[in-house]
């Protein structure tokens, strides 16, 4: 894909001049061999911009640091900047605390793709496509900023896409095909031999068994945690289960991908807002132990989500030690998640409006109730996962764009019945949560059904 076809279709929210500038900025505004600190998002987005952006600033000469946390409030800019450097990068976020990072005046360059605000900084320089794009701006993470930040610097950098694009697949902005600016920058890698282009079975693991079984996002009612039921599936479709997934090519995964996506289709599940099973995978032909962009994508999540940000970034440079431990972190907790998915699914709870289950891993509450709903009840209602945190109760929501066209906009029903029961809550229309008395949980529940089946107009 070339600029001018991402243009041409306005997904580049100016952002290849943007970033032009902000590098002229850079060199007219921190002197060669600066120290700089990189504050970094602590999610797989986040350290895989920081790797970008820390390389690319080390070849140039630059003594770079690392610092993994969220910056969300002036005070965690505070914390952020309170050891002294001669510049700042701050990655995946920022953009919601630009007048306080400015404050420190210090040349800091912020690379974001939330939400952006009114500010006019004097000291620092913002790249987000939500100042062109909006809302509406997708199809770019924050990873994929810095690899194209990266690949502005010198042509050379292009070297560490792949690490932009595994942030930008981890950030879901792959769901609907690599289009836009992850698509330009999935291309430019695979034409300069970074990524490799290898069409075939989607799904990541060891075997094409396990690849099925492990598997959460997409959740398969009935072979996911179901291993003999895999096996014989496999091998009424001609699969051997031992077989690698990335040699699933061909027939054998428009079969497969036929099949498992024919199901989740029965069990209402919309596949066409997921990456589809038989489809490009993009090869890693330089990292070893790491077949896909896709599999990489998976470590960073399992590393990042343990907070073992020095093991991610060992997995980002290749080293097989970092590799081997991070697949070891992966299956721990593939395992954990697969077998509180299934509890929480047999506990599923319901009240006329929503339903809901009480879970003590408050770690993945966002991806039980993804998985929940998505895959295993339906989106005809929302799901809620609720976990006790000492007096209180702490609710995590996830609804669907079909809900919210129905006006059940789940920000609205966790504001107003947290505020009933003394507590707070808020986000996103599909996705929010609430903080209430632990109590006062039934009390909260009941409401947050009326509320809803307040707002909803019409059968979902
Ligand atoms: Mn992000």
């Amino acid at each position: 894909m070339l600029i001018e076809e991402v243009k041409r279709v306005g997904m580049d929210y100016g952002i290849f001049e943007r970033l032009r500038e902000s590098w002229s900025w850079w060199q007219r505004h921190v002197r060669a061999r600066a120290h700089v600190r990189i504050v970094a998002d602590d999610d797989c987005d986040g350290v895989t911009s920081a790797f970008v952006v820390g390389t690319v600033l080390e070849r140039f000469g630059h003594k770079v640091d690392f610092k993994v946390m969220l910056v969300h409030s002036p005070a965690d800019v505070d914390v952020a900047m309170a050891e002294p450097r001669d510049a700042y990068v701050i990655l995946d976020m920022g953009s919601a605390t630009l007048d306080r990072i400015d404050s420190f005046g210090v040349p800091t360059l912020v690379l974001d793709h939330h939400r952006v605000h009114d500010v006019e900084p004097k000291h620092t320089f913002e790249v987000n496509p939500r100042r062109v794009g909006g809302d509406k701006a997708a199809h770019v993470s924050t990873s994929v900023l810095a690899g194209l930040f990266a690949a502005t610097v010198d042509e050379k950098h292009w070297d560490v896409s792949y690490a932009g694009v595994a942030g930008g697949i981890s950030d879901r902005q792959h769901l609907g095909g690599f289009k836009g600016l992850l698509g330009y920058l999935a291309d430019g890698a695979a034409a300069r031999g970074v990524l490799q282009r290898s069409k075939g079975l989607t799904l990541v693991g060891d075997t094409v068994l396990s690849a099925v079984t492990d598997s959460l996002d997409p959740f398969f009612e009935a072979y996911t945690g179901k291993p003999e039921a895999a096996r014989t599936m496999l091998k009424r479709l001609g699969i051997p289960p031992e077989q690698s997934p990335v040699d699933v090519k061909g027939d054998a995964a428009a079969r497969l991908a036929a099949e498992l996506e024919g199901a989740l289709r029965k069990r209402g599940v919309v596949v066409d807002r997921m990456y589809p099973l038989d489809e490009e995978r993009f090869l890693l032909p330089h990292v070893p132990a790491v077949p896909t962009v896709f599999a990489l994508a998976q470590l960073m999540e399992a590393t990042t989500a343990a907070e073992a940000h020095d093991l991610a970034f060992g997995v980002l440079r290749g080293e097989p030690g970092a590799i081997r431990h991070a697949h070891a972190l992966h299956d721990r907790r593939q395992e954990g998640l697969l077998k509180e998915a299934a509890r929480l699914r047999d506990k599923k709870q319901e009240l006329p409006n929503l339903r809901w289950a009480e879970t003590i891993d408050e770690a993945n509450t966002g991806v039980y109730a993804h998985t929940l709903l998505t895959f295993v009840y339906g989106d005809d209602k929302p799901f809620l996962i609720v976990v006790k945190r000492g007096s209180d109760a702490k609710m995590s929501g996830r609804g669907s764009s079909r809900l919210y066209l129905k006006g059940v906009d789940l920000s609205i029903g966790m504001d107003e019945a947290a505020r009933h029961v003394g507590g707070h809550g808020g986000g996103h229309p599909g996705a929010s949560g609430a903080t209430v008395p632990y109590e006062k949980r039934d009390a909260f529940l009941e409401r947050l059904s009326e509320v809803l089946g307040r707002l909803r107009r019409g059968p979902v």
